[in-house]
């Protein structure tokens, strides 16, 4: 039988583990930066939905496996994100101007339009470009971990995955070398229980996802993945045994997506009403709130207010960049080359042409000399 779930706070914000260490000020932060996520996410799918953005991954749900395992880390530590952790980069410093901008593809758009709508990167927070391709990111981050311990460096790659990731060779290969290299990895599994429509009894006979890291000496654990002190314990523990040498850990975040899996899934085509009925009822904002507000570190309307704020802030952020001008076609064929070759000149000079011919071309995006 899998062992139980590491819990802090049960679903109805009472106690049931060690209290944790933090200041009121600091427990107040995480909740704030849970219901940031949330407004984020609301705002995005309106945006998507109305047809200004194109892809929204939302993390509705995920709020505290995402606050709690980012929580522990040093800004020198490395996180490495799945599909959703978009909003722990922004915990982390990823300004919220970069993450709208990215959003809309637009001129501030760090990746410069190269990547998916809601795939962020953010050098600043060492947390690099997402990949759609699942399970990739798994080897890349143990690469990275092994670069750090061989530099003599101090930093934790924090690697981010879904259920569906585990079936992936990444996975697998990655959790090997890591126990075997010793590298200051943590692998967190986000278990919601579906990948995509695929329900975990038909992903994995396993008694567990935390099991599996047995076979490659990777110790794992099972977490409480809506109680955000039980997801912070847990990871506190892992990235400080990494960090001292000790070699990887996987720690399995059991949780779910209240949402989709993206803005182009229809979840009731596969999971039931009264499931989703289930896990509303665990809500991770609701639970924390809860406790927080027993332990007179909420009072009654603040939260409302804290809400009223983050949206305001976000939708101020969303005006701006929704006035940003494109990014400059120019883009295209740059960063790759230190002079842009021939043939691409040529390339960009005959697309330039229909651009502008359709009005799509801004000042200083003409033609190459050739
Ligand atoms: C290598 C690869 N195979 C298949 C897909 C299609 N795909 C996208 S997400 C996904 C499921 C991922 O499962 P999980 O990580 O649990 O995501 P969740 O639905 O819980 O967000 C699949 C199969 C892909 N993106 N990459
Ligand atoms: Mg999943």
């Amino acid at each position: 039988m899998a062992a139980p779930a590491l819990q802090i706070v049960d679903p109805d914000g009472k106690l049931v583990g060690a209290a944790p260490d933090l200041s009121d000020e600091a427990l107040r932060d995480l909740f704030v930066h849970m219901l940031r996520i949330r407004a984020l996410d609301g705002r995005m799918l309106k945006l998507q939905r109305a047809g200004r953005v194109g892809f929204v991954g939302t993390a509705t749900g995920l709020e505290a496996a995402l606050v709690g395992a980012a929580a522990p880390l040093r800004s020198t530590d490395w996180l490495w994100s799945g599909l959703r952790e978009g909003g722990a980069a922004v915990m982390r410093g990823l300004p919220l101007a970069e993450y709208v901008a990215q959003m809309y593809c637009n001129a501030n758009d760090t990746a410069k339009g190269r990547q998916m709508c809601n795939h962020f990167q953010h050098k600043g927070t060492n947390y690099p470009s997402w990949s759609s391709v699942i399970g990739t990111q798994v080897p890349h981050g143990v690469g990275a971990a092994f670069a750090t311990k061989r530099r003599g460096e101090d930093a934790v790659h924090v690697i981010h995955f879904g259920d569906g990731a585990t079936s992936s060779n990444g996975f697998h290969s990655a959790l090997n070398l890591a126990a075997v290299w010793k590298v200051p990895a943590v692998f967190v599994c986000t278990d919601n229980g579906w990948a995509i429509s695929v329900p975990s009894s038909s992903q994995t006979a396993s008694e567990s996802y935390a099991v599996k890291g047995k076979a490659y000496g990777v110790p794992g654990c099972t977490v409480d993945g809506n109680d955000v002190l039980a997801c912070r314990a847990a990871m506190a523990e892992a990235v400080d045994a990494a960090r001292a040498g000790d070699g990887p850990r996987l720690v399995v975040l059991r949780t779910y997506r209240m949402l989709g899996h993206s803005s182009s899934d229809d979840p009731s085509k596969y999971r039931s009403d009264d499931e989703v009925e289930s896990w509303a009822r665990r809500d991770p904002i609701e639970r924390f709130h809860a406790y927080l507000s027993e332990q007179g570190l909420v009072k009654d309307g603040e939260r409302e207010q804290i809400e009223k704020d983050l949206l305001s802030e976000i939708d101020a952020v969303i005006r701006e960049q929704e006035a940003a001008p494109p990014m400059a076609l120019k883009t295209l064929v740059e960063d790759v080359y230190a002079d842009v070759p021939y043939h691409l000149r040529r390339q960009y000079n005959d697309f330039i042409t229909v651009a502008e011919k359709l009005g799509h071309a801004q000042p200083g995006d003409g033609a190459f000399p050739l």
